[in-house]
């Protein structure tokens, strides 16, 4: 077990939604610490660079579409674990196969639209919050004394 960094993105759509707060308050009730929050709209360029991986996939010029469509809210999570923990708290890629109580299982009907993005990687976490984030804008904090997590 081991302190980590993780990346997330709250996706576009779920400001609309009116769903910030509850995608939060579950990464929070996790016991996982933000460490970096910001409110953006992506431009074209930043979207392909994030998903340039997918390049040449049938759903990538519809994801590079949508995740410049309007703002999102990039984040540093950090916690033990905090790379699988994040995914497991997101839920399966398809918003059918998202198990119920999961992000996703709870709150995404279409998978294009599945309301967060989470690294899968330590290799993936570095270079992503490298490309959202500056140094300064990093906070990293400890819980100190309050040992509140059981
Ligand atoms: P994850 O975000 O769970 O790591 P990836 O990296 O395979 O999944 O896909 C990146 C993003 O591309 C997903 N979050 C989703 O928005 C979109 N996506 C993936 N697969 C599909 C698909 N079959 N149809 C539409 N959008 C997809």
């Amino acid at each position: 077990m081991a302190q980590q960094q993780t990346f997330v993105i709250i996706k576009p759509g779920v400001l609309q939604r009116r769903l910030v707060g509850e995608v939060v308050a579950r990464i929070e009730r996790k016991g996982l610490r933000i460490e970096a929050m910001k409110l953006i709209t992506m431009s074209r360029e930043l979207c392909e660079r994030q998903y340039a991986e997918h390049k040449g996939k049938p759903f990538y010029d519809g994801l590079v579409a949508f995740m410049s469509s309007g703002p999102s809210m990039p984040m540093v999570v950090s916690g033990e674990e905090a790379i699988s923990t994040m995914r497991k708290l997101a839920g399966a890629t398809n918003a059918a196969d998202a198990e119920p109580g999961t992000i996703r299982g709870d709150l995404a009907g279409v998978t294009q639209k599945n309301i967060v993005h989470a690294s899968d990687s330590p290799e993936s976490a570095e270079r992503e919050i490298a490309l959202f984030f500056s140094p300064e804008e990093l906070n990293p904090w400890s819980d100190g004394n309050h040992d509140w997590i059981v």
